[in-house]
């Protein structure tokens, strides 16, 4: 197979405390036990798994908004990750093992902060029901996992995580999946530039088109692209183990083909795999998914076809 070897860096991070569910904690060895390991080395990617993190331990103020939940828990993972997410970007490709989508605070931050010193332009794709755009004040729920877009695009009300070092420019995000967003989030996200598809528009139109021109104006830019994927992005039908199911979710071939469009580009340079809850799973078919959703990105295919080259 004609695909470039990689050296993947699996990081385990149970994190659990963006939201009063719990089970999540248990995803990184369900995806162990999935075997995505043994995926990514079929395919000739060298693995190197560092194993489970655990959080910093950083004191912060009490909330301002007395709903939030376990903000002390979420700051700590935000450090731990992004310092981890800047490291393993040296030597290879971290694909995180979640733990909810509070992580992406840590690992998208982390991996802007690799690209800063590189000079190179970052991207971030958000496969995702929901925006995750809150911040602690505007949270309803006060489950800090519908927050990480909101810390990693710098808006305010996150004085007691770790001081961002390189926000993520709005213009640079887009969502795929939409279908549940809260109307703090509609206001917050009107402001700013993120690519919003949501799932009317896959209706419509598919998802290789939006995907396609996202993905060509970082091929413009000569940027880098993170994709964090929620497996709430996927039909319940299809992916039962998560804790915030939303009907109408994308199929599974809708989700292969964005991964084998995301490896033809060759932009990826980290991944998220979050809010997997082997707790509500059934039979591992939501954790086999994930792993060969993975397995596509990393180069996993039937036949091998010409692409149209994205380099102009
Ligand atoms: N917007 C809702 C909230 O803030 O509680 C739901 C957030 C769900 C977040 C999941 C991980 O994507
Ligand atoms: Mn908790
Ligand atoms: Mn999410
Ligand atoms: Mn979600």
């Amino acid at each position: 197979q004609n695909i470039t070897q990689q050296n993947c860096i699996l990081i385990g991070a149970p994190v659990d405390c963006g939201k009063r569910r719990q089970g999540c904690l248990m995803g990184p060895d369900a995806y162990r036990t999935a075997g995505i390991a043994e995926a990514l080395t079929d395919l000739g990617h060298s693995v190197n798994d560092l194993g489970n993190l655990a959080p910093a331990d950083i004191a912060v103020p009490e909330p301002r908004n007395p709903l939030v939940h376990d903000l002390k828990r979420t700051v700590g993972w935000t450090k731990t990750l992004s310092e981890a997410a800047e490291n393993a970007a040296q030597t290879g490709i971290p694909v995180f093992l979640g733990g909810d989508h509070a992580l992406a605070a840590g690992t998208v931050s982390g991996m802007a902060n690799h690209y800063a010193k590189q000079g190179k332009p970052f991207f971030v794709l958000w496969l995702d029901a929901h925006s995750d755009f809150h911040t602690p004040d505007t949270t309803d729920s006060g489950n800090l996992h519908g927050t990480p877009v909101g810390y990693f695009t710098g808006r305010e009300g996150f004085d007691a995580f770790p001081p961002l070092k390189n926000a993520v420019p709005t213009e640079n995000i887009c969502m795929i999946g939409l279908r549940s967003v809260d109307p703090a989030e509609r206001a917050a996200l009107a402001e700013g530039q993120t690519t919003l598809v949501d799932m009317r528009s896959i209706d419509e139109q598919g998802v290789s088109g939006p995907l396609s021109a996202f993905l060509d104006r970082v091929v413009a830019a000569n940027g880098a692209l993170h994709v964090s994927l929620d497996v709430d992005f996927l039909d319940p039908s299809v992916a039962p183990g998560v804790g915030t199911t939303v009907p109408g979710g994308a199929t599974v071939r809708e989700a292969h083909l964005i991964m084998e469009m995301l490896c033809d580009s060759g932009l990826v340079g980290s991944l998220d795999l979050v809010e997997l809850n082997p707790f509500l799973d059934n039979r591992g078919m939501t954790a086999n998914l994930m792993v060969d959703l993975t397995a596509s990105l990393m180069g996993r295919r039937v036949f091998d076809r010409p692409t149209r080259s994205r380099k102009s």
